[in-house]
């Protein structure tokens, strides 16, 4: 079985100022991922139709009052809705490639303490992926047992990591909207280098592959993810979703220009 993010910086216009769609890399993507030839989960990210909300009601702040706790009520509401359509549309997609594509919301089964997954039963996800359907999860708000927050935001990238060491995971593929992890920002820095492994002991500055427009810590957030399943002895690989034929290469279980983390 193999696990596949979808990055929001790929399937959205991540840093416009309302959930927007990347239509044609959807399109794109869907097309790639229908190559699929195993057992598959896909969790997607948030974009721009989560970010937005998740900054501006500061979900997983403490809560400061009464206004603030009302507030940060119907800021949790508005992001789920919008994380959920965003979902609607990319299972949408995957239906029009002919992919059993089976959308499930995370924050319907999924509680967090101190921002970490604490309750999820994955015995649904396991029972589709039986019977051969593609669970397709996302990055979403959720409750959380510390009473100073409530709510808190659970990234793509840590169901993923919960995932894929609760059910027998072979493959992890993180795509995302860069080649992998550099050795600084390639944005902002022409003589990044592209790493082609990463395992703990991997010097990375902590400013390198960050993106403001991410609540849940950019490519950062991604390597904490990575290398905790790396401890656990599952390999992952980051992957450009924006060069064509990327994810039409991973999901058929050939190599790809990338970095794996190990
Ligand atoms: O894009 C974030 O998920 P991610 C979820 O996978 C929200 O980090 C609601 C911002």
């Amino acid at each position: 079985m193999i696990i596949l993010k979808l990055g929001g910086s790929a399937l959205t216009i991540k840093d416009a100022d309302k959930p927007t769609i990347d239509d044609v890399n959807l399109d794109r993507i869907a097309t790639e991922v229908a190559s699929y030839n195993q057992d598959m989960i896909i969790v997607h990210g948030a974009g721009s139709f989560g970010h937005i909300h998740a900054r501006k009601y500061a979900i997983g702040d403490r809560i400061l009052g009464d206004d603030d706790k009302s507030n940060k009520t119907m800021g949790l509401c508005l992001t789920q809705a919008s994380v959920q359509l965003l979902n609607y549309k990319v299972i949408s997609k995957l239906h029009e490639k002919n992919i059993p594509a089976v959308g499930i919301k995370p924050s319907t089964f999924i509680v967090n303490k101190d921002k970490r997954i604490d309750e999820c039963d994955t015995n649904l996800i396991r029972k589709y992926l039986d019977d051969g359907f593609v669970p397709v999860l996302y990055g979403d708000a959720v409750l959380d047992k510390n009473d100073e927050i409530r709510y808190s935001i659970l990234s793509g990238d840590q169901i993923i990591t919960y995932l894929a060491k609760k059910l027998n995971t072979d493959r992890v593929i993180l795509s995302s909207d860069v080649d992998g992890i550099y050795t600084d920002n390639p944005k902002t820095n022409p003589d990044a280098k592209l790493i082609d492994i990463v395992t703990k002991d991997t010097p990375l500055t902590t400013t390198s592959n960050d993106n403001q427009a991410d609540v849940t810590g950019g490519m950062a957030g991604k390597i904490r993810e990575l290398l905790e399943l790396a401890e656990y002895g599952i390999e992952s690989q980051i992957i450009n979703a924006e060069k064509e034929g990327n994810i039409k290469l991973a999901v058929s279980g050939r190599q790809v220009k990338g970095t794996i983390i190990k």
